[in-house]
């Protein structure tokens, strides 16, 4: 593994928000996202990231595919290449082929993950020792076998973990602030499955902001969580806040808008 895998990016690849959007899949009705709102907090998100350094590339909407702008479903990108992932939800499947066509264009080299399994890139996470890759409602063990092997020829070590239940991705509730230190949820804190890492928990009331992203120097957090971000700050981190009102409607966050990645290794 290259020491900072797990947060030092060069680039990114993002898609727009569609207009479809409206119709994004959502595990609980809490009213639809607007469309103008969501594409400025969008917006936004791209803006920072590229303030943080790295190279943006922004792909155009997808109407077809209503959850498209959740771009981190759909492949995992690596310095070695991208892993052409299986998305879980039925509807989503496609999205998967449109970012393949996307990551080749910017010279990337493709693998794709063997049919039959299922992954959500919401479920792996990269950190300085392993791939975690959470087995879930979207990511099966046939996905998690096909994804180890791919990694496996790469000199990744990939361990499966446990989502918790009703959550919809493993990254949901577990992000990685450094090499070897996890933002996690207390449900997933204490699991011996996390043993070798060092983890801050986020408050109570507060399980949102485990999906929060460390980019190069900063970490970014879902604006409103006060007690996350004083916690990070006060263990050194450099906080960012950000608003992602309108894909918490979707059950997204700050993780699933971008792949990230570094292109030199
Ligand atoms: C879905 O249910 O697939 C989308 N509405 C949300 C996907 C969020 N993805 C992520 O956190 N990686």
């Amino acid at each position: 593994m290259h020491e900072g895998i797990s947060y030092r990016f060069t680039r990114a690849v993002v898609r727009r928000p569609c207009n479809n959007i409206v119709n994004g899949l959502r595990a609980v009705e809490s009213g639809a996202p607007d469309f103008d709102l969501f594409r400025a907090e969008h917006a936004a998100y791209v803006s920072t990231i590229e303030s943080l350094g790295l190279e943006v590339t922004v792909l155009p909407a997808l109407e077809e595919f209503p959850d498209s702008v959740f771009i981190e479903d759909t492949a995992l990108c690596l310095p070695e290449g991208a892993i052409i992932l299986r998305p879980g939800a039925d509807s989503r499947l496609g999205e998967a082929r449109e970012s393949a066509r996307a990551l080749a264009g910017i010279g990337l080299d493709l693998v794709e993950i063997s049919p039959g399994g299922t992954v959500d890139g919401g479920d792996i996470l990269v950190t300085g020792t392993a791939v975690l890759v959470g087995l879930s409602a979207r990511t099966n063990l046939a996905g998690f076998e096909s994804l180890r092997e791919i990694l496996g020829s790469w000199g990744y070590d990939a361990m499966a973990v446990r989502t918790p239940a009703d959550v919809l991705h493993f990254k949901s509730d577990c992000n990685a602030l450094d090499d070897d230190t996890l933002l996690c949820t207390s449900r997933i804190a204490a699991d011996p499955q996390l043993g070798e890492y060092r983890i801050l928990t986020v408050p109570p009331g507060e399980e949102a902001a485990a999906n929060s992203i460390r980019i190069n120097e900063k970490v970014l957090v879902p604006a409103g969580f006060s007690g996350t971000a004083e916690m990070l700050a006060s263990s050194g981190f450099d906080v960012e806040l950000l608003s992602v009102r309108q894909p918490a409607l979707l059950d997204g966050g700050l993780s699933c808008m971008s792949l990230r990645f570094s292109s030199s290794g």
